[in-house]
């Protein structure tokens, strides 16, 4: 198996160079406008595409990823909410372990049946700790994975847990406010974690302006996540 994004990741962190990552939530934008949302994001300068959501209620994985890759040469990720949401089509994939939440199912019982579907695949499948931080009201990640997030004023919990999924052999950290989080991730949250851990740190949930974007980035964030303020065209670079 390649291992073409993490290395990028890596390299890029150890020269201290920032990436920022767009998700796209293929409920929420058609096949048909696909096109034109390429176009933000190569003004965005964006280096990487994230697809996926916690629940969706569409089944066009395949098609919203290979429609993607007409249009866009940057790499696409799956970040999945569930097995059902693995295309063959993207590059690469967050396995995502849900280490903040004490729900089996989140921590191993999905990844159990996804394990032998990407066996059937060439995606590139990145082991990541995905730890879920309370941002200002009940996100659709935690309502959905039955689990409680990590308090926002509890840093070295979160560190605590970032380092368990390190020595697990996590090869990312992704820190999240969920989606359409009220308040992101604190600084002093992302700081702690990240001097802590020697993998990179991925970051994202409620980043609405570039304000935002550089203290995440400042605190120590490798990558950032924007999903909902790129998706209704509020944030501009
Ligand atoms: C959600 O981190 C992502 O899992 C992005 O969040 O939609 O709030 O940008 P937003």
């Amino acid at each position: 198996m390649n291992q073409n994004i993490l290395n990028s990741i890596i390299s890029d962190k150890k020269e201290g160079k920032k990436r920022l990552a767009l998700l796209l939530d293929p409920d929420k934008l058609a096949l048909k406008d696909i096109a034109k949302k390429v176009d933000l994001i190569e003004k965005t300068k964006a280096d990487f595409v994230l697809v996926g959501g916690s629940l969706l209620f569409t089944n066009v994985m395949d098609d919203f990823v290979s429609e993607l890759k007409k249009h866009t040469s940057l790499p696409i990720i799956l970040f999945p909410g569930s097995a059902l949401q693995i295309s063959n089509e993207a590059d690469g994939i967050l396995f995502l372990q849900l280490i903040s939440g004490r729900n089996p199912e989140y921590l191993i019982g999905n990844q159990v049946i996804a394990a032998p579907l990407l066996k059937q695949t060439q995606l590139e499948v990145i082991a990541t700790g995905y730890i879920l931080i309370e941002s200002g009201r009940e996100t659709t990640a935690s309502y959905i994975s039955n689990t409680k997030p990590i308090p926002a004023h509890k840093p070295e919990i979160a560190m605590a847990t970032a380092l368990a999924g390190q020595y697990f052999g996590h090869q990312l950290v992704y820190l999240d406010g969920g989606s359409g989080a009220l308040h992101p991730v604190p600084e002093s949250l992302i700081e702690m974690v990240a001097k802590n851990v020697t993998i990179p740190v991925i970051v994202g949930g409620g980043i609405k302006n570039r304000f935002q974007l550089d203290a995440a980035y400042e605190a120590g964030a490798d990558v950032v996540v924007i999903g909902t303020a790129f998706e209704d065209e509020s944030f501009q670079i």
